[in-house]
């Protein structure tokens, strides 16, 4: 895949001042993503100053972080990578600890209706949340890239697997980290994953950054993905942190089949996946019902 796109922007993004809700969802079963510009600007302000507040949070509880797999994490469960060099700090934020538990403004756009109804056009009736919600913080001058990957080399489902929705808190640009996807990649399959700097990733000799389309956007832009469209973003190197927040939706009937982080932790779930597809939905795994209604099984 070292072919340049051959979509452009134009063709995958609405404004949601004009926003036809099946043209969205055809969008994006064509193509795995979708822009909606505007969609979050409601929720921007107030999530920003969540996210602010987490990161200088996270950044005054470094000293007692523990090393994992991934990196370190704080006892608020930021997840930090080691930093670009010459930066003031060893440590940068990756996935910064904010999302439903922790901010009212960020469960509240979860529950945004226009969202929600192109999820629904594109999935089915029955929709649940998956997850708590993410924050991906991209710090100034040299911010992690995030490799081009599918989301599902981290989980994949027994369905459809969720649509996450990408939204932009910062108007954000080539220079500091703007979304790349692959149209069309949502079709090829689970792909091969490695290790990288920031955790599974595609070989990028076989996937360079040239492949994908870059999506400039304002505050307040939301990006939809589908769980196998290849997407990934380069450093931050403005002045400026950049982060962005994802919410993530799926069938109440689908459910993860493999999860991994890295290449060794992902091979041991896939020697379990045959007995996982196997398995019916555990009643834990249950999202909180956003469409529809889930029926007892027994
Ligand atoms: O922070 C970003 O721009 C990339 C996020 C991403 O690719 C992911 O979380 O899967």
């Amino acid at each position: 895949m070292s072919q340049k796109p051959k979509v452009t922007v134009k063709e995958i993004e609405m404004s949601v001042d004009a926003l036809d809700v099946q043209e969205a969802a055809r969008i994006f079963k064509e193509h795995g993503c979708l822009v909606v510009r505007g969609l979050m600007a409601p929720y921007i302000d107030a999530i920003h100053q969540d996210i602010e507040a987490a990161a200088a949070e996270s950044i005054s509880l470094l000293d007692k972080a523990e090393r994992i797999v991934e990196g370190w994490r704080t006892p608020n469960g930021t997840l930090f990578l080691p930093a670009p060099s010459g930066y003031r700090r060893d440590k940068q934020i990756m996935v910064l600890a904010v999302g439903y538990q922790t901010s009212a403004a960020f469960f509240r756009s979860a529950l945004d209706e226009t969202s929600v109804s192109i999820v629904e056009a594109i999935l089915g009736p029955n929709v649940e949340l998956f997850g708590n919600g993410q924050c991906l913080y991209k710090e100034p001058v040299g911010g992690h890239p995030k490799h081009l990957h599918q989301d599902s080399a981290y989980f994949e489902h027994r369905y459809e697997g969720p649509v996450g929705i990408l939204n932009y808190v910062v108007d954000t640009d080539l220079g500091n980290g703007a979304l790349h996807v692959v149209p069309g990649s949502h079709r090829l399959g689970q792909l091969k994953h490695i290790d990288t700097f920031s955790h599974l990733g595609l070989e990028e000799n076989e996937w360079p950054w040239e492949c994908a389309l870059p999506v400039v956007g304002k505050a307040g832009d939301s990006i939809f993905f589908n769980v196998k469209t290849v997407h990934g973003s380069k450093q931050n190197m403005s002045d400026k942190p950049r982060p962005a927040f994802i919410n993530r939706y799926r069938r109440t009937d689908d459910y993860v089949v493999i999860g991994g982080t890295t290449t060794a932790n992902r091979a041991e779930a896939e020697k379990r996946a045959a007995a996982a597809a196997e398995a019916k939905k555990a009643s834990s795994d249950r999202g909180l019902m956003l469409r529809g209604f889930r029926p007892f099984t027994s």
